[in-house]
């Protein structure tokens, strides 16, 4: 269907992807410039500057700014909609599910209290929520394909799967396309590992959750510690669902977290057993046993004993594998061990004129890097000479709290700088002083829990280089401190640092959910910084 001429609105989109999701045999849904020396068919004039293979975050934030600097950008997306699996099946639901998570663990610890309904389990549904979701991603979807091309001119096709023919060639619904360059953005998939009894119903990843789910689950084991592990985890059971983590490592130590604190972790992984979730850590999942239907999990524990442990809905959080097949056979582009296309600082591959980017790269698979890889294609490709490091970021998770940290952790800063390191944190660490009823911290979403639960409301620790007195990490359970981390990362990475004396001069908007503003200044007219 050709698309170029008509300006759908968001009604006419959503209803457009609706016909092709529901459709296999759909057709490509065309954007395509008039020209007829555009780079498609002719074969001879490369017409595009690149060719995006795959339309998600990296890809259409590479290609908007690509076009943005007055290059030609094509996207070719197998799915009939731009933005790749964030709106469809990974940040957004995860999101929502977060967010559910939070309403309903305040609505169970105020049961029956103020102005608090008697809580009743029976009207939090997973089912009920996946239907939410899916009814309503839609609009999301058709945000994207109305905005990239009548707001930011990309041109795109999509609903059609696109076969790499060489480095300079890519075929899609039966039109060939050469470009300059190709930048690959194919995404990953969630990679399960080798236990018998995975092909079960009632066996669900977070892509499958939210495309199979049909019935109401009501006793959950998740295999892995992941990220997703946790986030769906405390979902599952603030509904209702009894969930146990069956994870190898303890949660937070996996190897994709780097810079947890201990502190933090034990909150985090304390709160959610507090909440009655079983965390098995040093566990094993020996198999998943039971008819056609999921019934147990065997698993063996740190201590050597084996259990079978009752379900009837098993969730993966074991990670995902990039989807990098295609490019390594046809054009021979270069794989790390962990199956991760290995590209520079400037995402370039092993192969002249390749890029990859977003997830099917090294580094956390995280929203900041797949749009920044896209957009460093993007500006080299245009000539720019620009390397994106991600090594260092500002990540976060979700429980029933938003759980964000940047920097050093205590640990690593006693490492690196002995008892020159500063602490500073609420509640603050005092032998005998009772900070489980000390209502503090508190702000926005904890409120509540402050004068009610005291123990509920949240953790926060900055740490601090005493010689420099610059700000090394910051690390904060609670709610709403993303925003802060993404700028206090952006500080702290500043050639001079973030000293405790300006971090005590900002202007706090009083009751800011991180208290470091207030605390710095509490401390920072001593020249010899001490613990706070
Ligand atoms: C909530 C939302 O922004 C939708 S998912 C984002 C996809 S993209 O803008 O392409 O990174």
């Amino acid at each position: 269907m050709d698309i170029r001429d008509l300006h759908l609105n968001l009604a006419e989109w959503n209803e457009l992807i609706e016909r092709c999701l529901a459709d296999p045999g759909s057709e490509p849904v065309l954007n395509l410039d008039r020209d007829p020396e555009s780079g498609t068919d002719s074969g001879a004039d490369p017409g595009y500057d690149a060719v995006f293979v795959g339309g998600g975050a990296g890809g259409r934030f590479g290609a908007a700014y690509m076009r943005a600097m007055g290059g030609r950008p094509l996207i070719i997306d197998a799915w009939p909609f731009l933005g790749g699996s964030c709106p469809h099946q990974a940040c957004v639901p995860h999101h929502l599910f977060s967010e559910a998570a939070e309403e309903l663990d305040r609505m169970r610890w105020f049961s029956d209290e103020m102005f608090f309904p008697k809580f009743d389990a029976s009207r939090a549904s997973i089912l009920e929520l996946v239907k939410v979701f899916v009814a309503g991603r839609g609009s999301a979807h058709a945000f994207m394909n109305w905005q990239t091309k009548e707001q930011l001119d990309v041109e795109y096709v999509l609903n059609a799967r696109a076969t790499i023919v060489d480095k300079h060639t890519v075929q899609a619904a039966g039109r060939t396309f050469r470009a300059k360059n190709l930048v690959l953005g194919m995404g990953a998939r969630p990679v399960n590992p080798d236990i018998p009894g995975l092909d079960k119903r009632g066996v669900f990843d977070f892509v499958g959750l939210v495309e199979e789910l049909d019935y109401e689950p009501t006793r959950c084991v998740i295999i892995g510690g992941s990220k997703v592990a946790m986030e769906y985890g405390s979902f599952f059971h603030a509904t209702g669902c009894n969930t146990t983590i069956v994870s190898r490592s303890p949660l937070m130590r996996t190897k994709a977290l780097h810079h947890v604190d201990e502190d933090l972790r034990q909150y985090v992984v304390g709160g959610m057993r507090k909440r009655g979730m079983e965390i098995l850590e040093g566990a094993q999942p020996v198999s998943v046993n039971g008819g056609d239907r999921v019934r147990s999990v065997t698993v063996a524990l740190a201590s050597g004993e084996v259990v079978d442990i009752e379900t009837d809905f098993v969730f993966m959080g074991t990670g995902e594998r990039p989807n990098v097949a295609q490019a390594r056979q046809v054009i021979g582009i270069e794989v790390s061990p962990n199956g991760r296309a290995v590209v520079d600082k400037r995402m370039r591959t092993n192969v002249p004129g390749v890029y990859a980017i977003g997830d099917m790269i090294d580094g956390p698979m995280e929203m900041f890097k797949a749009r920044k890889s896209g957009v460093t294609a993007a500006r080299n490709i245009m000539g720019e000479d620009l390397e994106f490091d991600y090594t260092e970021f500002p990540d976060f998770l979700h429980t029933t709290y938003e759980v964000t940290w940047v920097g050093l952790t205590e640990a690593e800063a006693r490492e690196r700088h002995g008892d020159d390191v500063i602490i500073i944190q609420m509640p603050p660490y005092v032998e005998g002083l009772d900070t489980p009823n000390l209502p503090l911290p508190c702000a926005e979403g904890t409120m509540l829990y402050a004068f009610r639960r005291p123990e509920l409301s949240g953790f926060q620790k900055l740490v601090v280089h005493g010689a420099s007195r610059k700000v090394l990490g910051a690390h904060h359970v609670g709610y709403g401190a993303k925003d802060a981390f993404q700028y206090l990362d952006y500080l702290i990475q500043q050639p001079g640092g973030l000293t405790i004396d300006t971090l005590g001069w900002m202007n706090e908007l009083f009751l800011n959910p991180e208290h470091f503003v207030q605390l710095s200044r509490l401390r920072a007219g001593k020249a010899q910084l001490k613990h706070l």
